[in-house]
C-alpha cells in the first residue's frame, strides 16, 4: 500500500431494512476501500429522521479514513458501497437502505458537479456532529468551524447512543 495521505470523514445513515446490520456491514466494507485504512469508528446512534415525516427512525455514525485516494476516487468507492445496499432495497421498497456521505476530505474544500466537500449541511446536523465529537473533538470543518461549537448551536435533536 502506498503512504495514505489524507484524514477523511465519512457519514454513515440508514433508516430501512434493519439499519443497525446495514451500516455495521457498510464499516466493514469501508475497511476494505483499497489505499484506505480505518482509523476510528464512532459509536452507533439513533435519531428521529430529519426530512419528510413518517420515515422510520435513521441510525447514524461516522469514520475516520485514512486515504490515498483522490476525493473523487474515494466517491467513487463510497457509491460502488451504497449500490451494493441499494440494489437490495430496489426490488422491495425502490429506496436507498445506506447513505454514505464524505463530509471531510483532509482541510479541502471542494465544489464540483459531483462533489462538496464539506458536506453542506453537516454543520447543522446533530446526528453528524455527535458522533464526529465523538473521534474528533478538536476538528474544525473547514468555512464553519469547531465541531463542538457547532453541536452547541445545533438545538437538541435527541440522539440515543446505541
Ligand atoms: N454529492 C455531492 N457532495 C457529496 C458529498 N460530500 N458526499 C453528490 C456524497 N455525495 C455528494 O447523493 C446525491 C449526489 O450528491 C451524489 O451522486 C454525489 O455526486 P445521494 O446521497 O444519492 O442523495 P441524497 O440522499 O438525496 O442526498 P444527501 O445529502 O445524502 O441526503 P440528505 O439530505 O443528507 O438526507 N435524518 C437523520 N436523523 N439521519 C440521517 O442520516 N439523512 C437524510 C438524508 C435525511 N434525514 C436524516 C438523515
Ligand atoms: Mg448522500
Amino acid at each position: 500500500m502506498s503512504e495514505p495521505a489524507v484524514t477523511a470523514f465519512i457519514g454513515l445513515g440508514s433508516n430501512l431494512e434493519n439499519p443497525r446490520e446495514q451500516v455495521t456491514r457498510a464499516l466493514e466494507e469501508l475497511a476494505a476501500i483499497p489505499q484506505s485504512r480505518l482509523d476510528a469508528v464512532s459509536s452507533l446512534y439513533r435519531s428521529a429522521a430529519i426530512g419528510p415525516e413518517g420515515q422510520p427512525d435513521y441510525i447514524n455514525a461516522v469514520a475516520r479514513l485514512n486515504t490515498g485516494l483522490s476525493p473523487l476516487q474515494l466517491l467513487d468507492a463510497l457509491q460502488t458501497i451504497e449500490d451494493a445496499h441499494g440494489r437490495l432495497r430496489e426490488e422491495r421498497w425502490g429506496a436507498r437502505t445506506l447513505d454514505l456521505d464524505l463530509l471531510l476530505y483532509g482541510g479541502q474544500q471542494i465544489e464540483s458537479e459531483r462533489l462538496i466537500v464539506p458536506h453542506p449541511e453537516m454543520h447543522r446536523r446533530a446526528f453528524v456532529l455527535t458522533p464526529m465529537a465523538e473521534i474528533a473533538p478538536e476538528l474544525a470543518i473547514p468555512g464553519q468551524g469547531e465541531v463542538m461549537a457547532l453541536l452547541e448551536r445545533c438545538g437538541d435533536l435527541p440522539l440515543a447512543r446505541l
